[in-house]
C-alpha cells in the first residue's frame, strides 16, 4: 500500500463554499508536489475543531497554514492566535461586499499576532501556495528547484505582444 508523506502545509477554509477559491491553492501545492492536507474548519461554526487543529498543527509536522475565509473572516486570525506557525490568510470574495469585508477582517490584526494577508480571491489563494512554497524552499533545495522551474515556465509563457483578434 502506498504511504503518503506527512503534510507540510495545511489548507483550511471556513466553508465548503470557499473551495471554489481555495482550490487554486490546492492546485499549486499539488503541481509543486508539496505534501498538504485540506480541511473545512470554521472559526464560528466549529470553534473547537479550529482550536484543536491549530494547537496540534506544529506537533503534527505542519510548517505553514493557509487559511481562507469570507465575510467576517476570523479564521486566519484565530488560527494564528493558537499557533506559532506562519499563517497565510486568503480573503474569499463575498457576495455582499466583494471580499472587502474578508480583506479587512484578515489584514487588520492587532500587533503581536501576525497573519500574512494575500489578495482577495483566486489570485490570493494561488499566491498563498506560492508563498508557502517559498518558505519551505528555504530548507528544501529540491523544492527550491521545482519552484524556480515553475517561475521560469511562467516567465516563458508571457508573450512579447498581445494577440489582436481584429486588427
Ligand atoms: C465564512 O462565511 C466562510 O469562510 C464563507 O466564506 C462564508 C459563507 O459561508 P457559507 O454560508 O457559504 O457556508 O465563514
Amino acid at each position: 500500500m502506498a504511504t503518503h508523506p506527512a503534510p507540510l502545509v495545511g489548507v483550511i477554509m471556513g466553508s465548503q463554499s470557499d473551495w471554489e477559491t481555495m482550490r487554486h491553492a490546492n492546485a499549486i501545492l499539488t503541481e509543486l508536489d508539496i505534501a498538504h492536507e485540506v480541511r473545512i474548519v470554521s472559526a464560528h461554526r466549529t470553534p473547537d475543531r479550529l482550536a484543536e487543529y491549530a494547537r496540534t498543527a506544529a506537533k503534527r509536522g505542519l510548517c505553514v497554514i493557509i487559511a481562507g475565509a469570507g465575510g467576517a473572516a476570523h479564521l486566519p486570525g484565530m488560527c494564528a492566535a493558537w499557533t506559532r506557525l506562519p499563517v497565510l490568510g486568503v480573503p474569499v470574495e463575498s457576495r455582499a461586499l466583494k471580499g472587502m469585508d474578508s480583506l479587512l477582517s484578515i489584514v487588520q490584526m492587532p500587533g503581536g499576532v501576525p497573519v500574512g494577508t494575500l489578495a482577495i480571491g483566486s489570485a490570493g489563494a494561488k499566491n498563498a501556495a506560492l508563498l508557502a512554497a517559498s518558505i519551505l524552499s528555504l530548507q528544501n533545495p529540491d523544492l527550491a528547484n521545482r519552484l524556480d522551474a515553475w517561475r521560469a515556465l511562467q516567465t516563458a509563457s508571457v508573450a512579447n505582444a498581445p494577440t489582436i483578434e481584429n486588427p
